[in-house]
């Protein structure tokens, strides 16, 4: 905690919209979730309320702990918490902050709420969802103390001692009546707090886990900002250039930063952000953004002989290709859009982030001329691959691979016509998929053979994607195209199904599948098409009775119920080993099956996992195996 109150903020401000009662009956409305998402977005919503102080230019160290009991506390160096009485309802404000839904301080322009974006109800929220919750100010040379418990006062604001420095300490216990687990991860908040301290350069972020025999420890402070972010997002490819674009501006109240490297991959990995928000769905920032760099691109391309006259511009996705890059955005009136508000909506940012793009990446080029030539050669391999794919594309289409027309022949197709009613399991090998095809309900039910290992498209161009037969066959089957092509309103099934043997092998194809998916076909995991299908790993025999089991808990559970005495046990080693009947009545029947949706929860996190899996670096994918493999508990070696 830190410097002394400067005495921005009065009591007066505070606006009282609506009661919290609401928060406890319908959680979800306010998280999102009561599973970890929503448990995990408390703390985030206490930090988004230091990170406005820091933004404000009052604070400079968060600290998050998890304490021995599970429970958090959150510190910051701030002004503290105000706590003068409120008028209106005679009460101190930092009680109202915590106990009255969106009351929250006026922040009469020039501030950057953090917390304005996705659900954006702070304290009071997170104190309507703790068992108790605690908070204690630094202000006007006093410690203040309050407690609440599951929203209500619980003790009056307190001075419970003297104070030489500033700020604010919460702590609170998630709610077990409300949460389907209260047990926090390190690793998730460690994740969010190492992007918030990338995004707001110059503050340092400490988290600590104090629980017993998980006690660890990491700080965060990255004085280049978004700079560093890159990277670190780069630090499993190979980047082509050995400085990072960057560059911070600021127009009509915006403050836009900038930092983009090229790397050898085929994919492109642009991440957005308005005021600390992950805006998945791009908006204005993007756009701006990308027409600065296309059109600067070609024009130092075509001043510097790069692109002779008889040439054609290099186009938005060649240019785009193997770019890492960040665009940060801060202003106060952020306009979130879309269908998961994640769009930044505001129309002004467009030009302001084109002008401030034109001038970081044209004045980069200038100064950076070896820099330069290695991303204009870039620039000109992918225009000439993606020149090639067009052509292996027409082909294809010619073949009536592309559109749907002429379905693979290896694809045994439902009857259904209406894709929300329609499946389609990707099966593993050819003897699967023909126990799959027996033993599907075929009115609704589609089954895709695929033969061995599909390749890995994180180490290979479109072209080469697109001679693959394996995956021809899923383009056609699922009839929505690929790459900047796809359109995911024509999928054909709105389950697509991964079925594979439960071994390593299983797990090898997958994961080559999603990654396929994750960088070709994104749209069809970010709206939740994508299974996993959970086949049995044993079947337990006694007497007359037949178990399947799904997991090692499971077994070890029956086996205590059922007695191992006089039992046989058999593990299911691969899909092939059950009949079409046990496949359907384990493994396919919508009525008794589980099968895993696979969804995106963070994007950065997923390129992450995928370039250090997929990737060919091996140092890091081995440190991520084994720091892993804790948790891999049907690992067949
Ligand atoms: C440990 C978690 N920290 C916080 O929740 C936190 C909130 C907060 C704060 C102010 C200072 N530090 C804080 N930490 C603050 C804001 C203002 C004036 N003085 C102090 C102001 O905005 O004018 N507040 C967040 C909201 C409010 N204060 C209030 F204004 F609504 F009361």
């Amino acid at each position: 905690m830190g410097e002394n109150f400067n005495g921005e903020y009065n009591a007066q401000q505070i606006q009282v919209l609506e009661g919290l009662e609401a928060v406890r009956k319908r959680p979800g409305m306010y998280i999102g979730t009561t599973g970890p998402r929503g448990l995990h977005h408390l703390v985030e919503e206490i930090v988004d309320n230091s990170v406005d102080e820091a933004l404000g230019g009052h604070c400079n160290n968060i600290g998050v702990t998890i304490n021995e009991d599970g429970s958090i506390s959150v510190t910051d160096n701030g002004r503290g918490m105000p706590v003068d009485l409120h008028p209106k309802m005679n009460k101190p404000a930092v009680e109202v902050i915590h106990t009255v839904l969106h009351a929250g301080g006026k922040f009469g322009g020039g501030g950057y709420k953090v917390s304005g974006g996705l659900h954006g109800v702070g304290a009071s929220v997170v104190n309507a969802l703790s068992e108790w919750f605690e908070v204690e100010v630094h202000r006007d040379g006093k410690i203040y103390k309050q407690r609440y418990e599951r929203g209500k006062t619980a003790t009056k604001l307190e001075v419970v001692g003297k104070s030489k420095i500033t700020g604010t300490k919460s702590s609170f216990m998630p709610d077990k009546e409300i949460f389907e687990e209260t047990i926090f991860k390190f690793e998730t908040l460690e994740h969010r707090l190492r992007e918030l301290a990338f995004l707001n350069k110059g503050i340092r972020i400490i988290i600590e886990d104090k629980r017993p025999e998980k006690e660890k420890k990491s700080e965060f402070y990255y004085e280049g900002g978004i700079k560093e972010f890159v990277k670190h997002l780069n630090k499993n490819r190979n980047e082509i250039h050995p400085n990072i674009v960057y560059n911070e501006g600021e127009k009509d109240g915006a403050i836009i930063e900038i930092a983009l490297q090229y790397t050898d991959a085929y994919s492109e990995n642009i991440f957005t952000f308005a005021n600390n928000i992950n805006t998945h769905e791009g908006g204005t920032h993007l756009s701006g953004f990308k027409s600065a760099l296309t059109r600067v691109i070609n024009d130092y391309a075509r001043k510097n002989g790069f692109l002779k006259e008889k040439d054609t511009n290099f186009q938005g996705e060649d240019i785009r290709e193997g770019m890492t890059a960040i665009i940060s955005v801060k202003l106060t009136e952020p306009q979130f859009e879309g269908q998961t508000k994640t769009k930044l909506g505001n129309s002004e940012l467009r030009g302001i982030s084109e002008s401030i793009s034109s001038e970081t990446i044209a004045i980069f080029l200038e100064e950076n001329p070896s820099d330069a030539k290695i991303i204009m050669d870039k620039c000109t391999r992918s225009a000439k691959a993606r020149e090639a794919a067009k052509k292996a594309r027409e082909l294809t289409r010619r073949k009536g691979a592309l559109d749907g027309m002429t379905l693979p022949g290896k694809l045994a197709d439902c009857s259904e016509r209406d894709p929300s009613k329609c499946e389609v399991f990707l099966v593993e090998g050819d003897s699967a998929g023909g126990s799959a095809k027996q033993g599907r309900d075929r009115s609704i039910q589609a089954i895709l053979p695929l033969r061995g290992k599909i390749m890995n498209v994180e180490k290979a161009s479109l072209v080469k994607i697109l001679n693959y037969n394996e995956i021809r066959a899923m383009i056609t089957a699922f009839g929505c195209g690929i790459g900047d092509e796809f359109d995911v309103s024509k999928l054909r099934y709105h389950k697509i199904v991964i079925m594979t043997d439960a071994d390593v092998d299983g797990a090898h194809i997958r994961t080559l599948l999603l990654t396929f998916f994750f960088r070709y076909m994104r749209p069809l995991v970010e709206e939740g098409y994508v299974y996993i299908a959970q086949p049995p790993l044993y079947k337990v025999k006694k007497g007359r009775a037949e178990h399947y089991v799904y997991s090692d808990r499971e077994l070890e559970k029956l086996l205590s119920e059922i007695g191992r005495k006089g039992m046989s046990l058999q593990r299911y080693k691969g899909l092939g080993e059950m009949n079409p009947d046990q496949l359907w009545d384990t493994t396919m029947d919508p009525e008794k099956r589980t099968i895993i949706r696979v969804t995106i929860n963070d994007a950065i996190l997923a390129d992450e996992i995928f370039t250090t899996l997929m990737g060919d670096k091996v140092a890091p994918r081995r440190e991520f195996i084994e720091s892993n493999a804790q948790y891999v508990s049907n690992l067949d070696i």
